[in-house]
């Protein structure tokens, strides 16, 4: 049984982005969960959990991945989806500068493609280097990549800022990227 809560919130991950089927739990179109089956599925996948440490797991989470509704009925991650889920998120203005943290062996790619969404539905971009720094060191040595949110706004491009702080945008073109 796992008791650990970093590997219990990181099958959460897994199953409230990316295969809910894992534990046989449905999304609804705007990728909730109801919690109790949630809670069932993951104990039956050998996690220890409850409510009270799913509560704590959500109120704690380091980068606080998801999200109660108000009566705690259901639960969904706040960004970083690969299933097909509407999250319903707001476009917002971003900052004039926002950040993207890769790996250096991507960077040919980059230059030749800009920024490709991948297997989730945006690219996700930081508003501190730091943080885009650690995003990239999960794929390697990392570097970080200036774009020019704000000119690409102007030019009618749409940003989101999920609700724990992650801005996304669709593909991001190589003509808004600054390489160091
Ligand atoms: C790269 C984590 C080659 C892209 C983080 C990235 C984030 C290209 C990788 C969130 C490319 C995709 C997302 C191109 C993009 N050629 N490589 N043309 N375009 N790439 O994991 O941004 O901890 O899907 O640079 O904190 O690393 O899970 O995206 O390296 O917020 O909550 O393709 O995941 O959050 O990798 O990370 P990912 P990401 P969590």
């Amino acid at each position: 049984m796992t008791t650990d809560k970093v590997k219990i919130s990181k099958f959460l991950s897994l199953v409230l982005r990316h295969k809910p089927e894992t534990i046989d739990l449905v999304l609804d179109e705007n990728g909730w969960a109801d919690t109790e089956l949630l809670i069932q599925g993951v104990q039956k996948a050998n996690y220890s959990i409850d409510i009270d440490i799913l509560k704590d797991i959500v109120k704690s989470n380091n980068k606080q991945r998801f999200k109660f509704n108000q009566d705690f009925s259901k639960i969904r991650a706040n960004q970083g989806h690969s299933v097909n889920v509407d999250l319903k998120l707001e476009q917002k203005s971003p900052p004039e500068i926002l950040f993207h943290g890769t790996a250096t062996k991507n960077i040919d790619s980059i230059k030749q493609h800009g920024l490709l969404k991948q297997s989730r539905h945006h690219v996700h971009l930081s508003s501190d280097k730091e943080t885009a720094k650690n995003v990239g060191m999960r794929h390697g040595n990392p570097i970080v990549l200036e774009i020019q949110s704000g000119k690409m706004n102007a030019e009618g491009i749409d940003f989101y800022l999920s609700e724990n702080g992650v801005w996304l945008t669709e593909n991001v073109d190589v003509k808004y990227i600054k390489f160091e």
